[in-house]
């Protein structure tokens, strides 16, 4: 939510059905806004949400944490039970998101990723620094080898993990052994929700911090 919108100050002020009409006639991705078009219609339809509040982004979506139609569709709740879903709402958007999460296979009390020092010895096909796929998974122990300071990590060896190195590709003249990441099932969850290295590293940020806060 604070990444997505600044914690629901901005969601965005553009018509949704209008933004998504006009992405299905553009070729590009025409498939894909077309279909998230029609779910959004039919929502309107059956009354589960409101049209005369569709105000999001540019790409249609909506609300404190930025759903797509067909994620309202498919993990959006009416938490509080007045027959109607509303996301711009603090009850129905928290559970939804919850709600999501929990769906996609979020772990409780298990890690999302631990920055580390690679040795130089680390074979390269190991790093991703796409989000499109995380390849080349290994037990946390198979890498042991090429982590400076394992021991101190402390952690289940037998969880399979995967190196991720976030700047490569987008930082002219970055490092490719540094900055580096391990990361865990939950990393990946949070990918599927956005497919981008460093959003997935911001939201897991974001949550160890709050989690000292509770
Ligand atoms: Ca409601």
């Amino acid at each position: 939510m604070g990444i997505e919108t600044n914690f629901g100050k901005y969601l965005g002020k553009m018509d949704i059905i209008s933004s998504l009409a006009t992405l299905s006639y553009d070729k590009r991705r025409s498939d894909f806004f077309t279909k998230e078009l029609l779910i959004l219609l039919k929502l309107v339809d059956n009354k589960i949400i409101d049209k005369t509040i569709l105000f999001g982004s540019w790409a249609g979506a909506f609300g404190n944490f930025q759903f797509m139609p067909r994620t309202i569709r498919n993990y959006a709740i009416d938490y509080n039970n007045n027959k109607v879903i509303e996301l711009k709402d603090v009850e129905d958007s928290f559970a939804s998101a919850a709600n999501y999460l929990k769906s996609i296979g979020w772990k409780k009390n298990q890690p999302c990723f631990y920055k580390v020092e690679l040795k130089k010895n680390t074979p390269l096909k190991y790093l991703n620094s796409s989000a499109k796929k995380i390849k080349n998974k290994r037990n946390l122990d198979y890498f042991k080898k090429y982590i400076e300071n394992y021991e101190k990590l402390n952690l289940d060896q037998n969880v399979k993990v995967a190196i991720i190195i976030p700047d490569k590709d987008i930082i002219p003249g970055a490092k490719t052994l540094s900055p580096a990441y391990i990361v865990f099932e939950n990393y990946e969850r949070i990918l599927s929700w956005n497919r981008s290295l460093r959003f997935a590293l911001a939201v897991c940020t974001l949550k160890e911090n709050f989690e000292n806060e509770l």
